[in-house]
């Protein structure tokens, strides 16, 4: 299909400013464990997705915070996390994002991340390449776990998970330089595109934590897969490995441990 990445990045962009609007941050509701919605999750959904439908009327939207089912996976469709670190912006941790997905057929053609606190603004388009504010990016060059700075994802929502995930973290954390945990898996994505993180890994995530990300990855030199190495699915919840397309194989092993 057809689209201007400069007008997609523009949509979420200027929508991104919303995530500035803290009295709708403290508008909560509780959808599970450690699971939360604000106003402005609500807000920024509802203004992409109607900017999308009045410039691209045949693409399908999927969107976290709305009843997914129905999608038809050969089209062309839309993959949104409004804010992706729902509990940073609770926290008025200013490490939150919006993220956007366009895939067709399963094929990711285009992907935007954009960090309002930041003002960054990451985006690709397949083969075209990866860009952090309209400069080229490009994943980190560096060849072993040991020298590697990984981000971990605690999987907030599973606790019963914690005693498997922690013991993951501390094999690698003993395995690399050190382990990070920002809790915005868009942005754990992006920071591996752009190289300022060398791998990241979580458990159990959502398709629109990561839609985005797998393009700006797969654009950037770098890959994103499950704990098996294979394609992490745009359809159900997938465990993610994202790295520099160097230090899997390492990490691979140690997440298989367990
Ligand atoms: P969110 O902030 O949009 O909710 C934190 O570990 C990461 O997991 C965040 O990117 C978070 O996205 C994501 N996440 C949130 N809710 C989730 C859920 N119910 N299941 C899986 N991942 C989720
Ligand atoms: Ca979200």
């Amino acid at each position: 299909m057809q689209f201007d990445m400069r007008e997609i990045a523009g949509v979420v962009k200027s929508a991104g400013a919303l995530l500035f609007d803290t009295r709708a941050a403290g508008e909560i509701t509780v959808k599970g464990r450690a699971d939360f919605v604000t106003q402005v999750d609500l807000n920024l959904q509802e203004r992409i997705k109607r900017e999308l439908f009045r410039r691209y009327p045949a693409v399908q939207f999927m969107g976290e915070e709305q009843d997914n089912s129905g999608l038809d996976p050969a089209g062309a469709v839309w993959i949104l996390d409004p804010v992706d670190g729902t509990t940073n912006l609770i926290h008025h941790y200013n490490q939150s994002a919006v993220s956007l997905g366009l895939y067709e057929k399963g094929v990711g053609l285009a992907g935007v991340i954009y960090q309002p606190f930041t003002d960054e603004l990451f985006c690709a388009a397949k083969g075209c390449g990866a860009f952090l504010n309209g400069k080229p990016i490009r994943v980190s060059k560096t060849p072993t776990l040991a020298e590697s700075l990984v981000a971990v994802g605690t999987n907030p929502y599973c606790k019963q998970a914690a005693p498997g995930n922690f013991a993951a973290f501390q094999r690698v954390f003993e395995a690399c330089q050190d382990i990070r945990r920002s809790g915005s898996a868009a942005l754990d994505l992006a920071y591996v595109a752009c190289g300022r993180l060398d791998a990241y890994f979580e458990q159990n995530l959502k398709p629109w934590d990561y839609a985005a990300g797998m393009v700006l990855l797969k654009e950037a030199g770098g890959q994103v897969t499950d704990y098996e190495g294979k394609p992490p699915s745009l359809w159900k919840n997938s465990d993610l490995v994202a790295g520099n397309g160097k230090i899997e194989p390492e990490l691979y092993r140690l997440l298989r441990k367990g």
